[in-house]
């Protein structure tokens, strides 16, 4: 490793925590560019319903515990992703042995039960949790379905809120999402926050997700967003971020490598952000990328199986790239 690039937490040191998500095979393959640039960890899949409680009788704790035990053993602050949210939510949870639909009650038992067993496990090693991810709706509906809202209705979210409050009243408590910050989804977002911050729900902060790339999204936005939230007095965390170098929707890129153009304006996008990052550094808890070198990164898949991205901060052969370059000289 090369000793004469500074380490990025290091240089963040009087702003915030840098983030990056874990898993076992970056644990085993990218510890040392992690434990060096990062002091803070998200295991990136292994907190979700699915992997904890598969079915009814199933509780699998060994995947998380390591990777928690691996922030703990490198003094990293560890982010809980995520207690409640439509994708991976076992049809187990909503049924019965028969395969029917159980009542309301019973599904609001159930995630209580869950939460309150989830969060007391981890403790405070893990000082913060999502505690609900991507309730809004892209449309022009109000909230994304799901068959928590289906069977619950809108009350899920600040049910899942107390249940973790009370299960562990010292951790911040976060609402996650994608295009938090921006057009109407946004202002259904701080809707919601408002709302539930009225009525006293023990939300603490919004995590704006991040996942960028350099055809959509404007860093700029990100300044509005950020001001009008500080104005509910909520914290805030970029918990997600990449830059891809596609548009959203660019299904049929076959590039083989990044140009140099790309990565400039790649670098241009993280530059700014982090500027802006910076400069509300008082209402910021928290940045965290998803993902450590771009030979690992959901991007991949997505929105297409296997077109390569190169959304992260190192290469795929783990050096920085401009991105990196652009957020640690300023
Ligand atoms: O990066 C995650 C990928 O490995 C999983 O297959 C996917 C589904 O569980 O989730 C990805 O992470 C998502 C995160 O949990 C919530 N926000 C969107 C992220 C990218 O899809």
């Amino acid at each position: 490793m090369n000793s004469k690039v500074p380490s990025l937490c290091g240089v963040y040191k009087e702003y915030f925590p840098i983030g990056t998500i874990v898993n076992d095979e970056l644990v085993s393959k990218d510890s040392e560019l992690i434990t060096k640039h990062f002091n803070s960890i998200t295991p990136e899949n292994e907190l979700k319903l699915n992997k904890i409680h598969p079915d009814k009788d199933t509780f699998i704790f060994e995947e998380a515990d390591k990777l928690v035990d691996f922030g703990r053993r490198n003094n990293m602050l560890v982010r809980g992703h995520v207690l409640v949210w439509h994708d991976h939510s076992p049809e187990w949870f909503f049924t019965n042995d028969k395969g029917e639909k159980v009542s309301r009650e019973i599904v609001l038992g159930r995630l209580q039960e869950y939460i309150n067993l989830v969060v007391k496990h981890f403790g405070n090693n893990i000082y913060c949790w999502d505690v609900v991810n991507e309730a809004i709706a892209d449309d022009n509906t109000f909230y994304r379905p799901s068959k928590w809202l289906e069977t619950i209705g809108e009350e899920f979210i600040e049910k899942a809120f107390i249940f973790a409050h009370e299960a562990n009243p010292d951790i911040k408590l976060y609402y996650n999402d994608y295009n938090a910050e921006m057009g109407e989804k946004g202002d259904k977002v701080y809707s919601l926050i408002k709302g539930l911050l009225s009525r006293d729900v023990p939300v603490h902060g919004v995590g704006i997700q991040g996942h960028y790339d350099i055809v959509f999204h404007k860093p700029e936005a990100l300044k509005s967003m950020i001001e009008r939230y500080a104005d509910l007095g909520i914290k805030l965390q970029i918990t997600e971020m990449d830059v891809s170098v596609f548009g959203f929707d660019d299904r049929n890129n076959t590039l083989q490598r990044p140009t140099t153009e790309l990565l400039e304006r790649q670098a241009e996008f993280y530059e700014k952000a982090f500027e802006i990052f910076r400069e509300y550094k008082s209402v910021i808890e928290g940045v965290t990328i998803w993902g450590v070198t771009d030979r690992y990164t959901w991007k991949d898949d997505f929105p297409v199986n296997g077109r390569k991205d190169w959304p992260l901060l190192f290469d795929e052969s783990g050096e920085p790239k401009a991105a990196f370059n652009s957020i640690v000289s300023f």
